[in-house]
Formats: C-alpha cells, structure tokens, sequence
C-alpha cells in the first residue's frame, strides 16, 4: 500500500549531516533519525521510537537495524555514516524514555486520518473464484507485511506491506468484507479483503493494546497503552469519534485488552492500573452512562448525551487489577488474569462483582484461550506464558479439571467446533519447534509434531469447514504450512516471512469457540 501515499524520501541520507558535525546523541539523533521517526521520537513514517514500542527488539539487535538497514522498507543502511559508538548511543538514547508522557489527543488523531480507497470504487463481486469468506488473513512479521489466501485453494491472493510490527488478532466486519488491523505504534488500518486494497487509516495512539470491532460493524475502540485512552472510530472511514480518557479515583490508566462481547452490545475493557472492568454499551437504545454509572434516558438528554455517537464507560470494581481476560460462551462473566500470574478471577458483568476465584498460575494466556464441549459441560483450555501446562477449566462450577504437562510454556491454542483437537505451541520454552495436539474427549496429548526441526514454528488456524489448518513457520524465511487437521499430515508450504497469526474470514465472523475473538 504505502508507497503511493507515503511521502517520498528518497534521497534523505544525502541531506543527513556528516558524523563529524554531531556532537551529541541527541542532535545526532535530530540529524538521522528525525525525518522519518519524528523528533519527538512519537514516529513519521517510519515508527515510533520508544522504549514501550521497541519493548521486543534486542537492543542488540536494534543495532544491527541502524547499522545494516531493514529489509523491505524505507530504513536505510548507516553503517558508512556512523561510528558503531555512534550507533550504540543512539540506540541507547531510543531505548530510554521520553522525558513527559506524549500529547496524542483528538486534534492529533483527526489530522493523522488518511482515506484512501472510496467504497465507491470497490467491485461489487469477488474478483476471485474462492468462498470470500473461507480467506485467510496471515500478519508476515518479517518483512511488516500482510498476506491475503484464498483458503479453498490454499494460494495468496494479495500480498502487501502493513504498518511497522502488527499486533494481535486481525478484526473483520461482520460480513467478512473488510479487515481490521492494529500496529503497536497505534496505526489504525482497514483494508478490502477482495482486492487488497487499503481503504482508510488512522494513528489512534502512540502505543496500542489492541482494536475491537462492534458485532453490528459500525464501530471499533482501539485500547492504548500511550497515552492512556480508549478511542472510539467509525468504522465505515476510520474517521474520529470519541477520545475516551481512562481514569478514575484521580488517576489514570493503561489499556490492557478491550473486546466486543456481542450479544451485550457493548466493549469489555480491562485496564491495567485501575482495579476496574469497563463495560462501554455501544446499542442505540442502551441506557446513558453518566459518572461510570447507566442513567434513564431522560437523564441523559437532561445532560445533553444523546443515544448514539458517544460512549459511557459503567465501572465495574474487581478486586485486582487485570491483564488479560476471556469470556465465557454466554458473554455474561469474565475469566480475567493479573500479570503477576499468581491468581485469577470470574467477575459477572451484570452482578458488576467478582463470583469464583480461579486456580490459575505461571501467566495464563487467557486471549489465546479456546472453548469446547464435552458432554453437557464446557471448558476452557489456556497455555501458559511461564509454565510447560495448558490447563483446562470447568465453565461451570470454574474449578480447573485438569493441568496437561507440555514441552514448555506455550503463546497460542486453536480448535474448531468440526475437530476433536486442539492445538498448541510450546514456543516459549527451548523446544520452539514443536507443536502438540490434545484430544478434547480425553484431555491427553496424542501427538506431537515438528513439521520444521529447529525452527520457530507456532499458531493454528482452521478453515471454514475444519478440514484443514494453517500452520506458522514463524522464521525470517519461512512459512505457513497447510495441514490435514484429520492425519495432520503437511500438504503444502506457501513460503512467507516470519508469518505469526493468521485468521479466518468465517471462525472470526462467527465467534467460532475455537478460535480468537
Ligand atoms: Fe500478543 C494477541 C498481548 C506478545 C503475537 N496479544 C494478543 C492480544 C493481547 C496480547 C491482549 C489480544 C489482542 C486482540 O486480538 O485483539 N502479546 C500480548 C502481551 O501482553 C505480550 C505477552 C507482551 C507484549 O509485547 O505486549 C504479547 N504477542 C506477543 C508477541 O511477542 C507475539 C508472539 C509476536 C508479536 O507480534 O508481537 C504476539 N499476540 C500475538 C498474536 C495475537 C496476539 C499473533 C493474535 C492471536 C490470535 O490468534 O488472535
């Protein structure tokens, strides 16, 4: 997408002044890297540079980025401009904080807003001859690109470079048309997925949680870490609604996760400061939320909040702070887990209080969570960030029913209401390379597989009808692999670079509970 729009810069590196001529890190720094990353360090074109956004990049390696440039984008090689000394310190400077924490309000948000494609110029069928809702959309870390497959055919239709380092899952409209996609510097995109084609995009924040899209598709509400807001877009052009301070008994907070939880119509928001959960109703006829608490109607045009185009926050205390968090199949209560990893809790959304205490440690990753049936009970299978387990949890009476032993810690599980199995990574620990399948009817692992030897390899992701499954061969010069999801045998390779997640247009528009939400 960007080059069309990008203003152009080539050339910069012949402007930028010899080494000679920098005396300090920090006019070295105004001297190399402003153009493109923004004095302020807050990010230009090319990304923001601050500890909170670079938090995953080795600051070894950070040098290597400066010294030798970064494949498949605008960033240039300097190692025949500056010194490594020079290099080292201005990594070290990057690194360390910004002195206050960085204006990014409505006027800055509004004037970031970018509309690119008109929907009017957008073909009215499918240029392809696939099912446009058995696509997949695959986040190439490697090179910062995003793959569009046609998951009939197992093929890439579009291939295109996204925002500087998505993360987390990709968002789609409810009809499956468009996508959805956050970068941790708190670019907003939406993207056509029947040509590829960048429709509108929007810098929401300086350092994004994630985005979440309302089950009617006429909003998103992007969660940030920087500053500490949650915004409200529209989701038709991306255009500005609402900056939604986060704060409460005089303080404010950082974003942990908001999702859209459908059938309440509304956004569910963990906050990582504030021992609150946040539910913001987003129905035309929801109740007005005044002071964190829901008002008779009359009392909101009393106040002057009409039904719609605004967005109250009903409070809801807990007594911990939560970092991440599941919903159970009924979007009723909340499995939530704090970062220390010691405890987790269920809070009912509408008895506004915590119900069970959950016996969960080692950092359960609870996003990634899937939901299954066995019998008349459901349950819940997590990995763990910190411990060789996936534990299983009774949805009902919430008691964990069991804790599978695995090769190490884990990121991602997977399943689809049409497999009995359910797939994790254990890609936290030394054996990367491994992936292990449970059988939910007996809660043992069957199999493990190592489809690449020594290779980072993680994240399921099945097709519409659960016969097959994409698999991350998460290396520079990797891979996704397609797999029987029956024999789990490999039947194809589409060679990408470094793809982590990948989603499909059907699971993620049904809520399927094999699936991310
Ligand atoms: Fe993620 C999803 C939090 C590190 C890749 N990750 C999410 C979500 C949250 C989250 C809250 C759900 C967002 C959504 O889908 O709307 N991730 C965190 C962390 O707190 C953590 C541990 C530290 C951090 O850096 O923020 C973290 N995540 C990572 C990585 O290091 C990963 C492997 C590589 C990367 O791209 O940063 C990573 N996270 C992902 C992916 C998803 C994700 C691929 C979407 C999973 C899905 O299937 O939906």
């Amino acid at each position: 997408w960007c080059p069309s729009w990008m203003p152009a810069f080539a050339g910069m590196t012949m402007l930028l002044a010899t080494p000679a001529l920098a005396t300090d890190v920090n006019r070295l720094y105004t001297e190399t890297c402003a153009a493109c990353h923004g004095a302020d360090r807050l990010g230009a074109i090319g990304p923001a540079l601050l500890p909170e956004n670079l938090g995953r990049l080795k600051q070894a390696e950070a040098e290597k980025v400066v010294a030798e440039g970064r494949d498949a984008t605008q960033m240039p090689a300097f190692k025949d401009q500056l010194s490594a000394d020079q290099i080292k310190a201005l990594v070290k400077l990057v690194y360390s904080p910004v002195p206050a924490l960085p204006l990014w309000g409505a006027e800055e948000i509004k004037a970031s807003h970018l509309e690119v494609t008109k929907a009017a110029d957008l073909p009215a069928k499918p240029p392809f001859k696939a099912d446009p809702l058995n696509l997949f959309t695959v986040v190439e870390g490697g090179d910062h690109h995003v793959s569009i497959v046609d998951g009939d055919h197992m093929k890439p239709l579009y291939r295109f470079q996204s925002r500087f380092a998505l993360h987390g899952g990709a968002k789609y409209s409810p009809d499956g048309r468009f996508v959805y996609f956050a970068s941790r510097d708190g670019w907003i995109s939406k993207v056509d997925m029947w040509t590829g084609k960048l429709m509108a995009e929007i810098r929401a924040g300086i350092n994004t949680r994630n985005v979440a899209v309302s089950d009617d598709g006429r909003f998103l509400m992007v969660g940030n870490v920087l500053p500490h807001t949650l915004v409200a877009l529209d989701a038709s052009d991306l255009s500005l609604m609402q900056v939604i301070p986060v704060e409460g008994d005089g303080k404010t907070s950082r974003v942990s996760a908001v999702y859209t939880a459908p059938p309440r119509h509304s956004f569910i928001v963990a906050l990582r400061d504030l021992e609150e959960i946040w539910e913001i109703p987003y129905a035309d006829d929801a109740a007005p939320v005044i002071n964190g608490l829901a008002h008779s109607r009359e009392k909101g045009l009393e106040e002057g909040i009409g039904p719609q185009g605004r967005f109250g926050a009903l409070r809801i205390r807990t007594p911990d702070y939560l970092d991440d968090f599941f919903f159970d199949p009924g979007y009723e209560r909340v499995m939530g887990a704090s970062r220390d990893g010691k405890k987790g809790m269920v809070v009912d959304l509408d008895l506004k209080r915590k119900v069970a205490d959950l016996d969960l440690g080692g950092m359960p990753h609870l996003g990634s969570g899937i939901v299954f049936k066995q019998g008349d009970r459901y349950l819940m299978a997590t990995p763990h960030l910190k411990e060789a387990m996936v534990s299983i949890i009774d949805m009902t009476t919430w008691e964990t029913v069991k804790r599978i032993p695995t090769l190490g810690p884990g990121f991602f599980m997977r399943g689809h209401e049409n497999s009995p199995y359910a797939w994790v990574d254990v890609s936290m620990g030394k054996e990367k390379d491994a992936m292990q399948i449970i059988d939910t009817r007996t809660l043992e692992i069957v199999k493990t597989i190592r489809p690449a030897p020594g290779k980072l390899t993680r994240h399921v992701e099945f097709n519409r009808d659960g016969s097959k499954l994409l698999l991350s061969l998460s290396e520079k010069d990797g891979a996704v692999m397609v797999l029987d999801a029956k024999t789990f045998a490999e039947e194809k390779r589409l060679p990408m670079s470094a793809p982590i997640g990948k989603y499909n247009v059907w699971n993620k528009i049904n809520y399927s509970s094999g699936t991310s939400h």
